[in-house]
């Protein structure tokens, strides 16, 4: 049995819950083709433990693919990310009260480490499955991007693809706002299609994704 290693992460900043999560959790279990499955799990958001929460999950599971996800506040679609930056900026505290502003995630780490999923096939699959989806080309400056960064330091080099998702806030977290969101079916089918499709992807398509500013 092969798994397919999916990551949520667990609520910050005063929500009670965090749609990635949420997401995720419905997919453990699924068979995304003979033999392949994936497993869930939560990550913690805090920059002391998020990294090595993930690469312990690592080593234990041997994954053959990791797609870790988490929430973009102010996202409206399935955000497939491009990159991840050596680059800690935090703008709130995270669940444990640290806050670190421009340090590196690693002090010998290259400037940025781009994922190894292909993500414009990923976007073109969510979009036929009927769910809104872009390339991103930041996965910010908090926890998500450190542990993307981690991730892909981690896994560097060796035959496991791997990368990040970000979705938006659910529809009850954002009542009487402007703030955008999705509904939890649309996101778990949106994911679900992104990574079959990245399993099943080995090069990506070429589509055009990108955005001038
Ligand atoms: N989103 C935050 C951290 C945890 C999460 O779900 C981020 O985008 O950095």
């Amino acid at each position: 049995m092969q798994i397919v290693l999916l990551t949520g992460f667990e609520p910050f900043d005063k929500d009670l819950v965090n749609p990635s999560w949420e997401a995720v959790r419905q997919l453990d279990g699924v068979q995304l083709e003979a033999g392949v499955q994936i497993v869930a799990r939560q990550l913690p958001c805090a920059f002391a433990t998020a990294g090595g929460g993930l690469t312990r999950l690592i080593d234990e599971l041997h994954p053959a693919m990791v797609i870790a996800t988490g929430l973009g506040p102010g996202r409206s679609d399935i955000s497939i990310e491009r990159v991840a930056i050596n680059v800690n900026d935090a703008r709130i505290p995270d669940n444990l009260g640290e806050q670190p502003v421009d340090t590196p995630v690693l002090a010998d780490g290259p400037v940025a480490y781009f994922t190894t999923l292909p993500i414009k096939a990923m976007v073109k699959a969510v979009r036929e499955a009927g769910v809104a989806a872009s390339v991103s080309q930041t996965a910010g400056t908090f926890v998500c991007n450190q542990v993307f960064y981690l991730l892909q330091h981690a896994l560097a080099g060796s035959q496991v693809r791997s990368g990040f998702i970000h979705v938006p806030f659910l529809p009850e977290q954002v009542t009487g706002s402007q703030r955008p969101s999705m509904e939890l079916g649309k996101m778990v089918a949106g994911l679900q299609a992104a990574v079959l499709t990245a399993w099943q992807t080995p090069v990506d398509v070429v589509e055009v994704g990108g955005q001038v500013s």
